[in-house]
């Protein structure tokens, strides 16, 4: 009986974590296929500049709206990742390197070089530092990440970013 009451608890706590989905972010590293694995903290965000950016509807993958994104301001994610440097031998092999951005939670979003400095889309894809008249510092989300411009916008809405991991197809 105790251990089937212990199970229970634990069930129940580790569901709730599991839905919360929430582990707030203050910091993201850049890693993987790079000279040096760089941190930036929200102070280091602080630095970068920002920009006011128009109200965003946020989409699940069918297109049913989940909520919006109000009163927002964003650094270019790409002002960023320009400051890790490639492991890449000469520039015409970039265009087999991503980015995979990772969530605690274990959420994944993948940008490819070329996506990110080649495509209009690159212009769009913003880390938040305001959301709803919030800065980050305060906010759950904390440290996120929305690409302004795609179809569905839940998917590359992400929550809580914590790390962004350099690939290379081959
Ligand atoms: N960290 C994290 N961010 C995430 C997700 C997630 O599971 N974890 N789900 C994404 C998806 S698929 C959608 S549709 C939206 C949903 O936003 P909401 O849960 O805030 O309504 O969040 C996105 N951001
Ligand atoms: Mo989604």
């Amino acid at each position: 009986m105790k251990v089937a009451i212990c199970c229970l608890i634990s069930l129940i706590a580790f569901r709730t974590i599991a839905q919360t989905n929430n582990f707030p972010t203050d910091k993201f590293t850049i890693e993987g296929k790079v000279k040096q694995v760089l941190t930036f903290s929200t102070s280091d965000l602080d630095t970068f500049k920002t920009k006011s950016l128009p109200d965003l509807i946020i989409t699940d993958h069918i297109g049913s709206v989940r909520h919006t994104l109000t009163h927002l301001r964003g650094i270019l994610l790409k002002d960023v990742l320009v400051k890790a440097e490639l492991d890449a031998e000469n520039p015409k092999v970039l265009s087999e390197f991503y980015y995979v951005l990772e969530a605690p939670d274990n959420y994944k979003i993948v940008f490819s070089w070329n996506e990110i400095f080649n495509t209009e889309t690159g212009n769009n894809i913003y880390i938040l530092t305001d959301e709803d008249g919030k800065n980050y510092k305060q906010t759950d989300e904390r440290i996120a990440i929305v690409t302004m411009t795609d179809f569905r916008t839940g998917r590359r809405h992400m929550r809580n970013i914590g790390k962004i991991i350099v690939g290379r197809a081959n």
